[in-house]
């Protein structure tokens, strides 16, 4: 059902993939299991960049169409929202690193949930996570990072959160393309998750609702 979706990701044909998304959609097809295939496309379309297919205009158009899925899903998770009140949860991409649409898919499924989430943005440096937990408080740390040198930038920040003093205050998790649970070691957060509804289920955990 959703293969067409899919290559129509692929092969970067927008018009045919944001048409598709939007009979999914309409036929009743679970909005998480739309962002799952885009996920699945995204990973097809990281292959080909890496052998040489594909070039940066492809990622660019691949993230666009993906930015479009996201915006017509997202309301619909929003009616389906949770109203129990969930605890605060600050995000953000790592510094060095601009992709965000993961992050921006955890951060509608984490308020469909409940949480008052505050989004930093992306290229965020350790410092900023620190000032931004000051003000805020939250619970939950979440960071997103999809490069390889985004490891680095976690691992920092986690430090830089130890330094300030607020390691105790905080629950951190991670996650984001290739992150996994020896990278979770690595950076020194306290979980990792593989997709937005894993972290959207440790935030619950964390916040006494799960
Ligand atoms: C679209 C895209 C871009 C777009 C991003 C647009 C945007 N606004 O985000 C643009 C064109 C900007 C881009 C740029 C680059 N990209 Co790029 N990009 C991609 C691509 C194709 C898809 C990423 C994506 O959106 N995936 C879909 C989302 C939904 O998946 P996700 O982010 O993993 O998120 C899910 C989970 O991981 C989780 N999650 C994510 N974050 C978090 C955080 C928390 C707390 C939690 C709980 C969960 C969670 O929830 C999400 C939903 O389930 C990937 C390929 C891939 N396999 O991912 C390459 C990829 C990530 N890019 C890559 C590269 C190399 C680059 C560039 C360096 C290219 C260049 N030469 O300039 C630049 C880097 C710029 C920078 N400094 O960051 C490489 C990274 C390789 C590496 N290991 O370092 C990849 C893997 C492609 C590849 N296979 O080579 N890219």
């Amino acid at each position: 059902m959703t293969e067409v979706l899919v290559q129509a990701l692929v092969d970067m044909k927008e018009a045919q993939a944001l048409q598709r998304a939007k009979q999914l959609l309409s036929e009743g097809t679970e909005p998480l299991k739309i962002l799952e295939s885009c996920s699945r496309a995204m990973e097809i379309v990281g292959q080909r960049f890496e052998k040489g297919v594909y070039f940066l205009p492809h990622l660019m158009m691949a993230g666009e169409m993906l930015k479009q899925i996201s915006a017509m899903i997202r309301p619909l998770v929003h009616e389906q929202k949770n109203e129990t009140k969930g605890g605060k949860v600050l995000i953000g991409t790592v510094e060095g690193d601009i992709h965000d649409i993961g992050k921006n898919i955890v951060i509608f499924l984490l308020e469909a949930n409940g949480f008052d989430v505050r989004d930093i943005g992306i290229n965020q440096k350790p410092a900023k996570f620190v000032e931004a937990i000051k003000e805020f408080q939250p619970k939950v740390v979440g960071m997103s990072g999809l490069l390889t040198l985004a490891f680095d930038s976690m691992k920092k920040t986690v430090q830089a959160i130890e330094e300030a003093g607020l390691r105790e205050n905080v629950r951190i998790m991670i996650g984001g393309g290739v992150v996994t649970e020896k990278i979770k070691d690595y950076t020194g957060a306290d979980a990792y998750a593989a997709d937005a509804m894993a972290g959207v289920r440790l935030a619950k955990e964390w916040t006494d609702r799960g």
